[in-house]
Parts: C-alpha cells; structure tokens; sequence
C-alpha cells in the first residue's frame, strides 16, 4: 500500500515537473498578446506583466491610443506593397500607388483631414506582422490574408474588415497545354515564403493527390522572375497578385491564368493587438468607404450630399450625430476622406477598374446590394 502511495507520489511530482517546464515558456505567447491585455481583467495583467514584453506594453497603454501617436506626429506610418502593380507599387518618383495605398489615405484624412499625411513603409511577406506588432508602422496595407494564426496572440494582428475578396490562382505558360491544376501533376512551381500562398499550395496538391515541386524566393519580383526564365511551370499567388504580374512578365501574351481558385484570401488591413480606438478608427475609415459607395456619395457629389435627407448619409458626413466624435475623430471625417480619396468604388475604378491595365471584375467585392460581399454595418 505505501508503495503504492510513494508511486502515486512520484508520478504526481514527475506531473508537476512537467507542468512547470510547460508553465515556464507559457508567458511568452501572453506577453505576445500583452498590448491585447492592457484593458482586461487585473488577473489576466497579473500573469502577463511577469514578462518583460508585458512590462514594456505597460507604458504604451497608460500613454493612450495610437491614434494620439499618430495626431501628435501628425502623420501616419502605412506598410504597403512596393511589387504589386495595382495594389501596392513604388514608382521610379519614390512616391506609392496603388489600392491599398489608396486606403492608408483614407486614414490618414479621416484622422488627420489630409490624405497625404502618410509616410510609407515597404512591407514584405516575412517582415509586415513583426512591422506592425513593433509599431514601426500604424496600419498594414498589403495584400494580407486574414487567418486565425495571425489574427491569434502568436501573431497579434487585429483585422480591419477585408477590402478585397481574392482567392489563390496559377499562372502558367499559355502554350504549354495546360488547361486545369489537375494537368500539373509533377510540375515545379515558383512560389514566395511567409505567404498562405506558400501554405496553400501544399495543401491543394496534397489534397488531389498531385505532386509539385515548390521553387520558393522571399519577394514577387524573384518568384516571378524565376517563373519567367523558364524554371518554374507555374507561378501561384492570390489572383489580384497574378493579373499585377502578367503586367510584369517578358510577354503577357504568352502566359494565362488558370480558372481554378486554390483558396479564400480575404486581404485585409490589420493594426497591432490592444489598442481597440486605434482599430476602431482604421476600422469605421474602411466601413465608410463602403458605406459611401452603398449610399451613392462620391467626391463629385459630397458637397451636395451634405444637403441629403438621407438619415445614414446624414450621419456618415457628420450633419447629425456625433459619430465622428464618438471615435475620437472630426464629425465629418469621412467628408475629408471623400473629398480627397473618393469612395470604395471610386478606389476600385482608379487603381483596378475599366480604364487600369488590369479591368478587374467587381465579382465578390461588389457591394452586397448587387450580389457582392461588401457590407458595411450600420453607420447609427
Ligand atoms: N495574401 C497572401 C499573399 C501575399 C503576398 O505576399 N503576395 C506576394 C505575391 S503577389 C506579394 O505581394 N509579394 C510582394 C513582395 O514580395 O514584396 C498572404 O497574405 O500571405
């Protein structure tokens, strides 16, 4: 029986040991999230503030919002895209273009009154969280899937609604009798790192039982490059991102996408974790383009709309109510975004539409009253 208990014993203690080697590392992940922490309960701040990240937080959350940081500045940090025509491009002036540019504008007008407060930081696929989780930049605009590890404390993004519903594609080489992904069993493919690109094709190919060979480089202009010279059979990235590099290769002619779409991207801004006005500021920004293109508001007929009867429209440009205020912005925040930026459609057609290299199909990012996904919530 003693025996026994001296086994019980040992096994509780070879437990407990084991629970406080696993106990050690646990803070880091919650100093990961510290910043998400800084309103909650005391006992979640207790445990948190044990790491030196969570102490180094602490300051931040007493010193108030980054939107103060960015009003104080009086400027915004942006993380854009400086490889992808169309989206997020650095043109030989130094100056950035592009459809995600043109929201780092929104912002910066609806907090600032002038869209060209913005100072832009080149974002890569492997650095854009830590940028953003570092607060080197305010706001990520690039391209970025919003998914549960990156929305999750391991990588403390907070997700702004989706400004643009893509899905994964393959380009391949128009003349080399491919007509589906199912042909490519045993293709090389070139494909970049620290993208759900990288991620997704592997589970596409695995999942029909095909096998690739992936050619992998850390930017688009090399994936892209390598795919042209011939060393790849297929270059794979989200669709927006193959139309922005058919305009990149030797002869577009020569290449075609493929129908097939490997997987939802819902690209989105994202803000770094624990700080809700600043994400509740990025967050209405990107809600009142939307809701502008809904209610028929563009930067030709503002002025006019400000007459409007409509009740939203009235309190989308801060005629009635203090919404604006409520943020921690102008009433009329989105009047300055629509005057300078113009709304979401306005966005669409400059960067992406009819007139661009690129006459992209609304499809799903159309608004919801015409089939699409775009839906903001209600501006009361
Ligand atoms: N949406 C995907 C892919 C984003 C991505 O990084 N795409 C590449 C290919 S289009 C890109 O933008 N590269 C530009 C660069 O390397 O700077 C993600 O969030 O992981």
């Amino acid at each position: 029986m003693s025996k026994r208990l001296s086994m019980m014993g040992i096994a509780l203690l070879v437990i407990a040991i084991i629970y406080s080697a696993c106990a050690g590392p646990a803070p880091a992940p919650a100093a990961t999230e510290a910043p998400a922490q800084a309103a909650a309960p005391a006992t979640t701040e207790a445990s948190a503030a044990t790491t030196t990240e969570a102490a180094a937080a602490a300051p931040a959350a007493q010193a108030g919002s980054r939107l103060d940081t960015v009003k104080e500045r009086g400027k915004l940090i942006c993380g854009v895209n400086n490889q992808l025509p169309g989206f997020g491009e650095l043109k030989a002036d130094g100056s950035f273009s592009g459809f995600d540019v043109d929201f780092c504008k929104a912002v910066a007008a609806a907090i600032l009154g002038d869209a060209n407060a913005v100072e832009y930081k080149q974002a890569n696929s492997n650095d854009r969280f830590t940028l953003v989780k570092t607060g080197e930049i305010d706001v990520l605009f690039r391209n970025s899937t919003w998914t549960t590890t990156r929305d999750s404390a391991e990588v403390g993004m907070e997700f702004m609604p989706v400004n643009f519903y893509d899905g994964q594609g393959m380009m391949v080489r128009a003349d080399s009798g491919i007509t589906s992904i199912e042909d490519m069993d045993g293709a090389t493919i070139c494909v970049q790192s620290g993208t759900t690109t990288e991620l997704n094709l592997a589970d596409y190919f695995r999942a029909r039982g095909l096998d690739f060979e992936p050619v992998v480089f850390d930017d688009n202009d090399k994936t892209l490059a390598a795919y042209d010279e011939g060393r790849c059979d297929g270059f794979t990235t989200d669709k927006s991102g193959l139309v922005a590099s058919l305009t990149k290769t030797k002869d577009p002619a020569a290449n075609m996408i493929l129908a097939d779409t490997m997987s939802k991207e819902p690209l989105a801004g994202a803000v770094a974790q624990g700080d809700p006005v600043w994400a509740d500021v990025v967050r209405w920004a990107v809600f009142g383009l939307i809701q502008a293109e809904e209610s028929g508001v563009t930067s030709a007929n503002v002025q006019e709309m400000l007459a409007s009867e409509d009740p939203t429209i009235k309190r989308l440009l801060g005629v009635e109510g203090e919404l604006g205020a409520k943020l921690g912005l102008p009433n009329d925040y989105m009047v300055k975004v629509l005057e300078q930026v113009g709304n979401y459609g306005e966005i669409w057609d400059r960067n992406l539409g009819p007139n661009t290299p690129f006459k992209l199909p609304r499809g799903l990012n159309d608004q919801w009253t015409n089939g699409g996904l775009l839906y903001s919530p209600p501006f009361r």
